[in-house]
Order: structure tokens, then C-alpha cells, then sequence
């Protein structure tokens, strides 16, 4: 396969500083050779440009922040991605989970003017389904899925010119933080979200099965993968660790499931944050997730 990484540094939507930083320490832990050593071909195409968050406004407009200078690096990101030859996979790697509202727009347009039907899974300890109205932080990485689906400010809703994701098309996986009125929207959109009390009952395979029927009508799926949805036993370095979360184990079957699969086209490595990290655990545990989604199998 042709493989394209793309890096977003950017830590403005997260509420604490170094995520910015999770590009450099994904490579730092060869995430190239480990692809390239499962037969694909990769083309490292650097960093999409992000304001430093001291040299812009921290403008709390309508309660988000550094929402001007996400919005830039959202519409850089899904330029190159929808300029990507059909048949690339993009391995896109942040960066706070805000960047998110780049790639999967991205991937959607791209050969495609109006955008593909686009399947996502949603791997995360949260949610990330707030609007700037049920924000409780103005953190905009709390927010990129209702953004996606159309809800939310107009400017971070229109980066897809009109394309939406569908709700009934977005899968979530590993979640246990879900804020108050969060939890009323994403009723409301009828979003199936999978939580850490259904990992323990019904088991990673199961999960795996239910979601690949469940998106069985969409043309391409994209893989959203937070490093918070691990464990932070397993992954020390996110700014929000929460208890409780996937194990090791979970996330390779999970990833190696999906890769039987076939049906992936696109994933994201996101909220990997080297200054609370532990000897760059976190980058190489995501690397080695990537890996496994990507292709590499034990025997
Ligand atoms: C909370 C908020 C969050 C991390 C997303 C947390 C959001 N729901 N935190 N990813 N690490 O502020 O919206
Ligand atoms: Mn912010
Ligand atoms: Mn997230
Ligand atoms: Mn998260």
C-alpha cells in the first residue's frame, strides 16, 4: 500500500501544552520503518503549518479557544489530504484531537467534489461530542465529532463546503468521560458509542463485528484513534488521563481486527503528549497500533 503521513502540531484545542510535540515523538519511535518493514510505501510528507498559541489571540469567541488559528490548521490539513492521490492511505498524526475535523473532511473530499459517505470509528476515552453551548472547558478538542455531524459554530461546520458526517455512520469505542449535556446531544444525534462497560461485557470481537455491520453503507472508514483511550497505565503521556481504559491487548485485537477487515482507509494517531510521557512509552505503544492496523500480524 502507499502510505502518506502527514503531521499536525498543534496542542491549541487541548486544555494543556505538548501534544504539539506527539508528531516528533511518533517519528521519534520509527514509525516510518515500522511501516515500511510490513512491505508498504511511505511517504513522510511533513507538517502542516499551526500558529504558536504566543503569537495569537487566545480569542474566547463564543466561548472556544484559539478558534481562528484551529480552524487555519483544519482547513491546511484537509487541503493536502483531499489533494492526495485516490488509493493513499493517510496516516495523519497530531496533535490534539481538534485536527480531526481536518482529516475526516480531508478524506471525505477527497476525488470526491461533495464528499464520500464516510464511516468513522471513534476510538477515545471521551466523547468529543461537546458544542461550544455544552463545552464545559471552550477546549475545542472536546468538540471535533459535533462539528463533523453539522453541530456547533458555523465556521468549524463549514469545512466540509456543505458535507457532513452522518451520525448513524460514526461508531465510538473505549469510552468513560462523557460531560452532562454532551451526553444529552449525543442521545439526541443517536451516535452508537461503545463504553468501557461494554468492552468488559461483550468483548472486543463482538464490538468489532456490530460496527463493521453497523457501517457495512459507507464508502471509505476512517479510524480516529486517541491515545487516551488506552489505558494510562499503557499510555502515561495524554494530557487527560482517565481511569479504566482499553488494554494493551484490546487495542492490538481491535486494530488487527480491523486490518483483516480490509476496509479501513485512513486513520489518525492523536493526543500523544511527550512532556507527561514516560521514555516515549506512549508514541511507541501507538506506533506499534498503527503497525497492527496497517498489517503486521505475529506468525
Ligand atoms: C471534556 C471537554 C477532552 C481530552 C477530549 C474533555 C475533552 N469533555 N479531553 N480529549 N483529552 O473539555 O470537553
Ligand atoms: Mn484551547
Ligand atoms: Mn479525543
Ligand atoms: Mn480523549
Amino acid at each position: 500500500m502507499n502510505l502518506s503521513i502527514l503531521g499536525i502540531p498543534m496542542d491549541l484545542g487541548a486544555g494543556r501544552r505538548g501534544v504539539d510535540m506527539g508528531p516528533s515523538a511518533l517519528r521519534n519511535a520509527h514509525l516510518t520503518r515500522a511501516l515500511r518493514d510490513l512491505g508498504h510505501s511511505v511517504t513522510d510528507l511533513g507538517d502542516v503549518r499551526v500558529a504558536l498559541p504566543e503569537s495569537v489571540d487566545k480569542l474566547e469567541e463564543g466561548g472556544m479557544v484559539f478558534l481562528e488559528s484551529i480552524l487555519d490548521a483544519c482547513q491546511g490539513t484537509r487541503d493536502r489530504l483531499a489533494a492526495l492521490p485516490e488509493g493513499t492511505f493517510p496516516l495523519t498524526i497530531g496533535g490534539d484531537h481538534s485536527v480531526s475535523m481536518g482529516t475526516v473532511t480531508g478524506n471525505a473530499l477527497r476525488g470526491t467534489p461533495g464528499g464520500a459517505r464516510m464511516g468513522l470509528i471513534w476510538v477515545d476515552a471521551h466523547t468529543d461530542y461537546n458544542t461550544p453551548g455544552s463545552s464545559p472547558s471552550g477546549n475545542i478538542h472536546g468538540m471535533p465529532v459535533a462539528h463533523l455531524t453539522g453541530l456547533g459554530d458555523p465556521r468549524l461546520t463549514g469545512l466540509g463546503g456543505g458535507w457532513h458526517m452522518r451520525p448513524e455512520d460514526i461508531v465510538m469505542i473505549g469510552i468513560r468521560s462523557v460531560d452532562p449535556h454532551e451526553r444529552d446531544l449525543l442521545r439526541e444525534a443517536g451516535i452508537k458509542a461503545y463504553t468501557m462497560k461494554d468492552v468488559d461485557q461483550l468483548g472486543i470481537t463482538r464490538i468489532h463485528e456490530e460496527t463493521l455491520e453497523r457501517l457495512s453503507g459507507t464508502q471509505r472508514l476512517h479510524v480516529s484513534f486517541d491515545a487516551d483511550a488506552l489505558d494510562p497505565s499503557v499510555c502515561p503521556g495524554v494530557g487527560t488521563p482517565v481511569p479504566g481504559g482499553l488494554t494493551y491487548r484490546e487495542g492490538h485485537l481491535l486494530m488487527e481486527l480491523l486490518s483483516e477487515s480490509g476496509r479501513v482507509t485512513s486513520m489518525d494517531i492523536v493526543e500523544v503528549n511527550p512532556i507527561l510521557d514516560t521514555r516515549n512509552q506512549t508514541a511507541e505503544v501507538m506506533v506499534g497500533m498503527a503497525a497492527s492496523l496497517l498489517g503486521q500480524r505475529i506468525l
